[in-house]
């Protein structure tokens, strides 16, 4: 412990544990992916597995930082009717009660969709699969009624390569493409306030994947068919990299009069090439006023779909990457620096570690940009009347109206790059809820 103070009386009443909360949010503004999309009109998404909830820094990764989430597999046909008329929905609704209590949107993914697909489904002839289609997506809208922000009604419709035909799957070979259309229609019915889209991968740049998918989002447009939103996951690798049209491909998208969104996305890599390509889909979203908002296609790399590329914004140790700096200065966020190459720079991140009725433990994670650092300082202001009685790993100094602690290390001071360390500190609240505002990193 380095520093103690003498505690003031604690005279005021307790402060609800919601009002912190909420005061959490917001004076964690642009600090957090989230609340710098939010500051831009966006929210910033991940996919989640239900079965990482209870991994307490998974779910403080996705808490601090996320304002959607994607459930990843738990709202797919396997996980959902895995029997026909058998619906299981408790992994699912995990995930949408947990985003629920932290004032998160949910994406639905997905209603129909040639994979994940129960073996029952492609035995139906026509008329059959016609009716399980449609009490599928009924049912599961039902259930969510109210709760979904936007739904991938359909998902990977249209076949890879030069030919822009439909895939095949039992839905297309059964009953042609009007399938897609009918989809969109019974979830219109279902649940009138979803966002209705449709979902691709290979779309990301003008193509004749991309194109087909545009012919018809044109044709329902010109018809009256319900669609409300084209869905580009993005995945990226150097095989498949962000296309140089990516803006102008939503661009296109959204002059039919659709939103866009950015729904999976990842970018296999590492270091400045990465933070590079994901800056990029970043600042192609914001220029185009109807995407309405971007999800990576995870938290942490330990748990990526290809976890061996590397694709995410926060490594497996959940320390933030390049990636995340790239993302968070594009999206105009404050503790963004270390994307854009060269240089000491770092990042420093506020959570709160615990609360009680009159006090609470902060934590600061001081992460190093694309360079190793020797050291590095920032600051931590509180709200009067409260008061710092510790503070541990890091070293303080305050000013002269006792609200600001200068914070420097006192044996972390050297992090390789990337890499991350914390402090941390103890608060009397003195009645007040207000969450501490910490400043920019500064390193050296
Ligand atoms: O990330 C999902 C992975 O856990 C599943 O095993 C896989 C099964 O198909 O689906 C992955 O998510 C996919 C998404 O639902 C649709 N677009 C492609 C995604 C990556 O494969």
């Amino acid at each position: 412990m380095y520093l103690t103070r003498v505690l003031r009386a604690a005279t005021a009443g307790l402060v609800a544990a919601t009002a912190l909360a909420a005061a959490a949010h917001t004076a964690e503004a642009a600090d957090t992916l989230g609340s710098a999309a939010a500051g831009q009109g966006r929210y910033f998404g991940t996919a989640v597995a239900a079965n990482h909830l209870g991994e307490s820094d998974y779910a403080a990764t996705l808490d601090r930082e996320f304002t959607s989430v994607t459930p990843e597999n738990e709202m797919k046909w396997d996980a959902t009717e895995p029997t026909r008329g058998g619906f299981t929905f408790t992994s699912a609704d995990q995930i949408v009660s947990h985003a629920q209590g932290r004032g998160m949107d949910v994406r639905g993914h997905t209603l129909v969709w040639h994979s994940q697909l129960p073996s029952w489904v492609s035995t139906l002839a026509a008329a059959d699969l016609r009716a399980a289609m449609n009490d599928h997506i009924t049912q599961l809208m039902t259930h969510w009624k109210g709760e979904i922000h936007s739904w991938d009604v359909v998902n990977e419709a249209f076949q890879d390569g030069s030919s822009g035909a439909r895939r095949s799957s039992p839905f297309q070979d059964k009953l042609g493409d009007g399938f897609i259309e009918e989809a969109f229609r019974t979830a219109r019915a279902a649940d009138p306030a979803a966002e209705l889209c449709y979902n691709d991968y290979n779309t990301d740049g003008v193509n004749a994947k991309s194109d087909a998918v545009y012919a018809m989002v044109k044709d329902f447009k010109a018809r009256g068919v319900p669609i409300d939103c084209v869905g580009f996951q993005s995945h990226f690798n150097s095989a498949s990299p962000v296309p140089a049209d990516y803006q102008a491909n939503l661009q296109r998208f959204a002059d039919l009069g659709v939103d866009v969104q950015i729904t999976e996305l990842d970018i296999e890599g590492s270091g400045t090439a990465q933070a590079a390509s994901y800056g990029t889909v970043v600042k192609a979203c914001l220029a185009v006023s109807r995407c309405t908002g971007i999800t990576v296609w995870g938290v942490t790399d330990k748990y990526s779909w290809r976890s061996g590329g590397t694709p995410l914004l926060f490594d497996a140790d959940y320390a933030a990457k390049p990636a995340y700096d790239a993302v968070l200065a594009a999206l105009g966020g404050t503790g963004g620096g270390g994307g854009g190459g060269g240089g000491a720079a770092c990042t420093a991140t506020y959570s709160t570690d615990a609360q009680w009725n009159d006090g609470y433990n902060g934590k600061v994670t001081i992460t190093a940009g694309d360079s190793a650092i020797s050291g590095w300082t920032t600051t931590v202001t509180l709200t009067a009347p409260q008061q710092v009685t510790a503070v541990w790993n890091a070293t303080a100094t305050w000013d002269g109206s006792g609200n600001v602690m200068t914070v420097e290390p006192s044996w972390n001071g050297s992090l390789a790059a990337g890499a991350s360390t914390s402090f941390g500190f103890t608060v009397a609240k003195n009645g007040s809820g207000a969450v501490p505002a910490v400043g920019t990193c500064a390193a050296s």
